[in-house]
C-alpha cells in the first residue's frame, strides 16, 4: 500500500504544481515575448536533428522547429536558447517550466500524451526502431539476435519496444544501458555490446561517429512506430496552436510550392491558398496572438519542410535519409497538415 501511494503521489505532486504555476503566472507567449527568445529542449547531440558546432552554433531537424517557432513569434529563428538534455531529464524540464517546448526525437505515444501534463504538437519526423549490428557478425536478420548484448538508451521508447520485439519472439537478450547516445554509440564500438537498437534515423546518424562506420550495418527490421515530434505543456492552448501550425506551416509551405527562395515573389500571387498563407487575406494570425506574416517566417528564415529535410538529414546530407513515410502525402509519403483557411 506503502509503494502504491509513493508512486501515484509524486506525479500528482508535480500536477498540482504545474497547475498552480500555470493560474499565477503568464502564458507561454507572454513569457517568450517579453524574454525575446525561446527557450527549447534538444538533444545533447545527434547528427542530423540537433547538434550544435564548434562555435556552438545548434543545427538540425529538431533544431529547425525550434527556430520555425522562433521565427512565427518573434520574427527572429535565430532568438532561441537551446537547452541540450537527455532522454531522461526532457519531460521534467517541460514540466517544471525550465523550457517552452520540447523538440528532442520524442515519440508520440499515448502515457506520454495522456499523464505526464504534456500534449504533442504533431509530427515532425515518422520514425521506427531498428538495429545496427557489426558486419562481422554475419547477422542479416533481427531474428537470429537470440541472446545478443543489445546497447540501448534509458528512458525510451527504444528500451519498452526491445523488451516486447524479444519476448515476442521468444528470444533472450542481455541490456547493455546508457544515459547518452554518444555513450551507446562508444558501447558499440568499444565491443561492450553485439547490437546497437534506437530510432531508425538515429542509427544512420550514430553510424557516423563509429570509428569504422563500413563495419556496420542496419538491419532490414522495423519493429516499431516512432512518430517523433514537439512537445508543449498541457493547459496553455494558444502555445499549443502557435507550435503546431509553425511544424504546419512548413508542411503546408511544401506542398504549396513555397520555399524561402521564391516566398518572396510569392507576394504577388494571385492564388488564394498563397494569400492566404502569407497573411494577406484569410485567418491571418489574430487568433494565436502573431503578427499576419507568421507564416512567411517560418519560410522565409527556416524553410519548407522539404528543404529543412534535405539540409539536414537528406541527400545532401551525410546522413542520405530518403523521404520515404515522410515524403507529402501527394508524393507517396504521410505527411498532410490541415490547410491554411
Ligand atoms: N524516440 C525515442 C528515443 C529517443 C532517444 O532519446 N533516443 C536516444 C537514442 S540514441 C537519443 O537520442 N539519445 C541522445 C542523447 O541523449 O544524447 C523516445 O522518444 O523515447
Amino acid at each position: 500500500m506503502i509503494r502504491r501511494l509513493k508512486k501515484w503521489v509524486a506525479p500528482a505532486l508535480m500536477l498540482a504544481a504545474a497547475g498552480a504555476q500555470a493560474e499565477t503566472s503568464s502564458t507561454t507567449l507572454e513569457t517568450v515575448l517579453s524574454k525575446g527568445y525561446l527557450s527549447c529542449g534538444v538533444n545533447t547531440g545527434l547528427p542530423g536533428f540537433a547538434t550544435p558546432d564548434e562555435k556552438g552554433q545548434w543545427s538540425g531537424m529538431d533544431v529547425d522547429v525550434c527556430r520555425g517557432v522562433a521565427a512565427a513569434v518573434l520574427g527572429d529563428a535565430s532568438k532561441v536558447k537551446y537547452i541540450p538534455l537527455t532522454a531522461k531529464e526532457r519531460f521534467t524540464a517541460l514540466q517544471s517550466g525550465e523550457i517552452d517546448m520540447l523538440s528532442r526525437n520524442t515519440t508520440w505515444t499515448l502515457t506520454r500524451d495522456a499523464s505526464l501534463g504534456l500534449n504533442f504538437a504533431g509530427v515532425s519526423y515518422y520514425d521506427g526502431q531498428g538495429f545496427l549490428v557489426k558486419k562481422e557478425l554475419g547477422v542479416t536478420s533481427a531474428k537470429q539476435l537470440d541472446g545478443a548484448a543489445v546497447c540501448i538508451q534509458s528512458g525510451t521508447t527504444t528500451e519498452l519496444n526491445l523488451a516486447d520485439y524479444f519476448r515476442t519472439n521468444g528470444m533472450k537478450y542481455q541490456p547493455v544501458v546508457f544515459d547518452t547516445s554518444d555513450g551507446t554509440a562508444k558501447g558499440f564500438d568499444s565491443g561492450r555490446c553485439d547490437v546497437l537498437t534506437s530510432d531508425q534515423s538515429q542509427l544512420y546518424a550514430l553510424r557516423l561517429r563509429l570509428s569504422k562506420p563500413d563495419q556496420a550495418v542496419v538491419l532490414p527490421e522495423v519493429i516499431s512506430k516512432e512518430p517523433l515530434g514537439p512537445l508543449v505543456r498541457q493547459g496553455d492552448d494558444q502555445w499549443f496552436n502557435i507550435v503546431k501550425w509553425s511544424l504546419f506551416a512548413m508542411i503546408n509551405a511544401e506542398e504549396l510550392g513555397l520555399t524561402s527562395a521564391n516566398i518572396d515573389k510569392s507576394k504577388s500571387s494571385a492564388d488564394p491558398s498563397v494569400r492566404r498563407f502569407l497573411g494577406i487575406e484569410g485567418p491571418k494570425g489574430k487568433g494565436m496572438g502573431l503578427k499576419d506574416n507568421w507564416a512567411y517566417q517560418v519560410v522565409k528564415q527556416v524553410g519548407n519542410y522539404g528543404e529543412i529535410f534535405e539540409r539536414n538529414i537528406g541527400e545532401s546530407s551525410p546522413l542520405k535519409i530518403e523521404r520515404g513515410l515522410n515524403a507529402q502525402w501527394s508524393q507517396g509519403g504521410i505527411l498532410y497538415a490541415p490547410p491554411f483557411r
